[in-house]
């Protein structure tokens, strides 16, 4: 079994944001047109698989090769699904050959009549659509600073797109849930192994995740076989994945191959070492499994290191989103935060997915550098924070995103 060197994968590249604000600080405040480099990485400072500025080329920007972990161009956001192509991949470990004949999806523990199904029994089952975002839980992480060990996604840890299959709770009625059941273990068919001394597994694991009886049990949560209504590709966890809708993408199990309904809840590497948060409960620190999405919007144009036209008007765009609340409102500041202007949304809500918005911006008259920031609130009156919770390890990134751009 070969070692996989994520999710403590220190095999970084360089950063370009830190590059750019070290090449700001030292042009004093302004950035020169063509610095070293803008000469080598292109304008749009994101890494194309040939050079090419990611924004403009619509292919999926590789992160990691083995295992494959793909970024969305989220430059080119331009539709409120995201074409199944170019949705983000997130593997911890290679993709699991599966053929469809042998496949079999058991349930498992705390149950009456544990099961045992084969695709076409839970093809059988009334299914439903949910339109919903995944984010992964280190989504952002590029912009933490100091840089953080793991996957340095940039913005295109998330995408956005229409789910089909059995809702979880039908399944689990159909097992029978059991009194005192707390939890409900969803398990991948794909394992391996980490062996660098921050990262190490007792030997070969596989992928798995809990979910709370209650999220379980909810109608909006899926065992999925169809992604924008065609079959559900390999790397997205054929022949049938969970769809956590407002969970962070961590708890949305691919190549499902059992389902374990537990008395007691789940420790899990992936529910407690990896993907957790520290919570301060009055003075003591513990680890908590991360759960909901938090509300958060992203800029896609201007990309980071865009070259902007000054004295102009510039269609900014993006997308905003949550985890069981709405997005109420998108602000934009072009001056550091000082003050907001209001986006528009685009179309109407729908629960779980994400919300484009766009912002008709005025660019400034004169050249230069300049941070360009947005921010959503939700439903709740949750509002987006300016700085980095530390408790939040090197996860759940939704504090507000500075991006770069050269009016010029
Ligand atoms: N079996 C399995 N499921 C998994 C993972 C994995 O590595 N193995 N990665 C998780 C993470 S961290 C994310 S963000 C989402 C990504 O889903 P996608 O690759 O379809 O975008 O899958 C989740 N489900
Ligand atoms: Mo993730």
């Amino acid at each position: 079994m070969k070692a996989c060197p994520d999710p403590f994968d220190g095999s970084s590249r360089l950063r370009d944001r830190r590059g750019f604000l070290q090449r700001v600080a030292a042009a004093g405040g302004v950035v020169p047109l063509v610095g070293p480099g803008f000469a080598r990485r292109g304008l749009a400072g994101q890494e194309g698989a040939d050079g090419v500025p990611s924004g403009t080329s619509g292919v999926l920007i590789p992160r990691q090769r083995n295992p494959e972990n793909l970024e969305y161009p989220f430059a080119s956001l331009d539709s409120f699904l995201t074409p199944n192509e170019q949705f983000f991949v997130r593997t911890h470990f290679e993709v699991p050959e599966i053929a469809r004949g042998d496949w079999r999806l058991a349930v498992t523990g705390e149950v009456e009549r544990p099961l045992e199904l084969r695709e076409e029994e839970l093809r059988a089952m009334p299914s439903r659509t949910v339109t919903a975002v995944i984010e992964c839980n280190g989504n952002g992480r590029d912009f933490l600073d100091p840089p953080q060990v793991g996957i340095r996604w940039e913005l295109g840890g998330v995408s956005n797109a229409e789910w089909t299959g059995v809702p979880l709770a039908a399944v689990l009625e159909r097992a029978g849930v059991k009194r005192g059941a707390v939890e409900v273990v969803l398990e991948g068919a794909d394992q391996g192994q980490y062996r660098e001394p921050v990262a190490r597994t007792p030997g070969v694991i596989r992928y798995s995740r809990s979910l709370s009886l209650q999220k379980a049990m909810s109608p909006e949560v899926l065992l999925a076989y169809a992604m924008n209504g065609r079959e559900l590709t390999s790397r997205h966890g054929f022949p049938l994945r969970a769809v956590v809708p407002g969970w962070y993408g961590m708890a949305s199990v691919k190549w499902l191959r059992r389902i374990e309904v537990t008395s007691r809840p789940f420790l899990g590497y992936f529910q407690t070492f990896a993907y957790s948060i520290w919570e301060d409960r009055g003075g003591l620190l513990s680890l908590a499994p991360v759960t909901e999405l938090r509300v958060k919007a992203q800029i896609a144009r201007p990309a980071s290191f865009e070259v902007v036209p000054r004295g102009s008007t510039y269609l900014v765009r993006g997308a905003a989103w949550t985890g069981a609340e709405a997005v109420a409102k998108v602000e934009f500041s072009d001056d550091g935060g000082e003050s907001w202007s209001l986006a528009t949304l685009e179309g109407p809500t729908v629960p779980f997915a994400w919300r484009l918005w766009r912002f008709v911006w005025r660019t400034p008259d004169r050249p230069g550098r300049k941070v360009v920031m947005a921010r959503a609130t939700d439903s709740a009156g949750q509002v987006q924070p300016m700085t980095r919770d530390p408790l939040l390890r090197d996860t759940s990134i939704s504090h507000v995103l500075p991006i770069e751009v050269e009016v010029a």
